[in-house]
This record gives C-alpha cells, sequence and structure tokens, in this order.
C-alpha cells in the first residue's frame, strides 16, 4: 500500500493532490481526462497560495480515471463533484478500490454518502466537510483561495463497540494526513450534523453567487441581496430541522452563514466556477435536495424551488 489516491482534478482535487505531493506524500490523482492527466504527469501541479500568491510547481503522478491500474493503497480521497459520480464511475471505483480501503467523500450536499456506501460494499465509507477554498485557474494549477477547516467521520451509525473504535481510527488517519500536508484537519463524531451546517450554507451562498454572478464576500453587500439571502437560509434552516439538524441557534447559524462569506471574501463559490466554465453545477444536490427533503414532510420550499428553477435554467 503507497499513494494516496486523489479522484478528481478540480479545483479541490489539485488542491489536495498539490498539497500533499508538495508535502513529500506520495500521491497519485485520477483526473476525468486523459489530457489533464498528460499535461499533470509531465508538468505537475502549479499551486498558488498565500496573500502573495506565491507560486510553485509540484510533481505527482497522475492517470485517467477510466484508464487507471487499480489503487494500490488502502485511502482514496474523493474529490469529484456529485454530478460527477454517474452510476457507471462508481462501478469502476467498485473495481479500482480494495476490500478495507477507506474512501474519503468530500461532495458538497446529501446524498452522496448514502450512494457511495451501497455502490463499495466492504469499504470504510468517510464524509469529508470542508470550507478550504479553491480556484481551478488552469488545466493543471489551482490557487488556494482561503484556508478553511476539515472535518471526517466515519458515515453510519458505528453500532457496536468494535466499530465505534474502528470509526476513530481512520478518520484519524486521513485527518492526520491532511494536517502533514497543512491543512487544519478534525475528526468529527457528528458527521452528519456537519453536513448539514454545510448544506444550510451552501444553500444559501451557491446558487445567489451563481445567479449574481458575484465573489462570496459581495453577497451579502445590499440590503436587497441581505433580504433575500435571510428568506432563503430561514426556509433552508426550517427544512433541516426537520431533518436532524440540531446544534446552534438561528442567530449562530446566520452568523456561520456571514462568516464564511467573509473568510471566503475573495473566492467564487463552486457553483458560480461551474456556470461560468459551462458545466453542470450542484444544485440537485444543494437546493435541489431540499425541496424534496421539504416535500418529504409535507413542507413548502418556495425559495429553494425558485432559486433550483433559476440555476437549471442557466
Ligand atoms: O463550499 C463552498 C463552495 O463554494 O462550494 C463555499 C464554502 C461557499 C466557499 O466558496
Amino acid at each position: 500500500m503507497d499513494r494516496t489516491v486523489v479522484m478528481g482534478g478540480g479545483a479541490l482535487g489539485m488542491l489536495l493532490a498539490g498539497k500533499l505531493a508538495a508535502a513529500g506524500i506520495p500521491v497519485r490523482m485520477w483526473t476525468r481526462t486523459r489530457e489533464q492527466a498528460l499535461v499533470v504527469g509531465e508538468r505537475g501541479i502549479e499551486l498558488e497560495e498565500g496573500a502573495e500568491r506565491v507560486k510553485r510547481v509540484v510533481r505527482l503522478e497522475a492517470a485517467a480515471f477510466e484508464e487507471a491500474a487499480p489503487a494500490e493503497t488502502d485511502l482514496v480521497l474523493v474529490a469529484i463533484k456529485q454530478t460527477a459520480a454517474s452510476d457507471r464511475t462508481l462501478r469502476e471505483l467498485d473495481l479500482k478500490t480494495g476490500a478495507g480501503s477507506a474512501i474519503v467523500l468530500f461532495q458538497n450536499g446529501i446524498g452522496h454518502a448514502e450512494r457511495f456506501a451501497e455502490a463499495l460494499p466492504g469499504r470504510r465509507i468517510l464524509v469529508a466537510v470542508t470550507t478550504e477554498g479553491a480556484l481551478r485557474t488552469g488545466v493543471a494549477s489551482v490557487r488556494h483561495t482561503g484556508s478553511g477547516t476539515t472535518w471526517i467521520g466515519e458515515w453510519g451509525d458505528g453500532s457496536d463497540e468494535e466499530a465505534v473504535a474502528r470509526s476513530a481510527a481512520e478518520p484519524r488517519r486521513a485527518a492526520d494526513l491532511l494536517e502533514k500536508a497543512g491543512f487544519s484537519a478534525f475528526v468529527s463524531n457528528s458527521i452528519r450534523e456537519r453536513m448539514l451546517r454545510k448544506l444550510l450554507i451552501n444553500a444559501v451562498i451557491n446558487p445567489l453567487t451563481a445567479l449574481w454572478r458575484v465573489p462570496n464576500g459581495e453577497l451579502p453587500a445590499t440590503p436587497d441581496r441581505m433580504a433575500v439571502m435571510e428568506a432563503l437560509f430561514r426556509e433552508t434552516l426550517g427544512i433541516l430541522r426537520k431533518h436532524g439538524l440540531k446544534d446552534g441557534g438561528e442567530r449562530e447559524l446566520w452568523a456561520s452563514v456571514l462568516e464564511v462569506c467573509r473568510a471566503t471574501a475573495a473566492n467564487r463559490s463552486s457553483m458560480l466556477q461551474d456556470v461560468l466554465a459551462g458545466r453542470d453545477t450542484e444544485i440537485g444536490a444543494l437546493n435541489g435536495a431540499l425541496c424534496e427533503l421539504a416535500a418529504s414532510v409535507g413542507m413548502k420550499a418556495p425559495w429553494n424551488a425558485a432559486v433550483a428553477a433559476l440555476v437549471k435554467a442557466i
């Protein structure tokens, strides 16, 4: 077992792979296209970091996912978008990862952990919730636009003692690896709660930044925008409360949305990046999924339905 595999050559995938490789950790990146794998393999990844935007090139191995040999590792960091996690991709991932390997999922939204767990029996499914900001600036270059925090936890409910003990060990290993690469990473025993909190933040910031085409910091810039943000926030919080979001009062959670806008002020949200690049967005896994959650408990979700329809229509 050697190289950690990072699956995904988007902004987050390149950031993870680039920083791991820069820390001397052997990494192999699986990309969607052969072209990207060739460029990364030949030239490495250009990593741009810090206020001074210092650039450095880091070398690592890369292969196109479809053509890649099975992973010679028991740790795979999955940094593809939910939209790229097709049934076919999951079947292929099943063939490329051994029994007992830990698969760490970095997707926004909800619904993905259940799908990966079903498609990858016998694998340890870990969920990572991250607020790292990254911008893909080229086919093999990425800018670290904001340092955040990553929480990693075992997916599932850990129903016996042995499972609980194992639960802590795998997330710890993944968090330690990220720490070595210079990220701030922690183990979480309540990863579902963290996912829901992140969903609340993404459900407000991502569609509105994509619709208004503004960086995160400009979202709360006017009273009109704030009013829309608050309406979407309140509706989303109401839905998530019915689906297990327990911690945090409304004020604290609203403050956390504004804090993410501040801390990632210069960032283009991942959804704005997708819209500008003409790619599919994660709207279905965010506000679309929230509409379904609302419907399942007989609630109406007009704000979520509206932003989902507007983003889809772009
Ligand atoms: O997760 C993000 C995203 O863009 O998807 C935030 C936290 C909003 C940072 O841009």
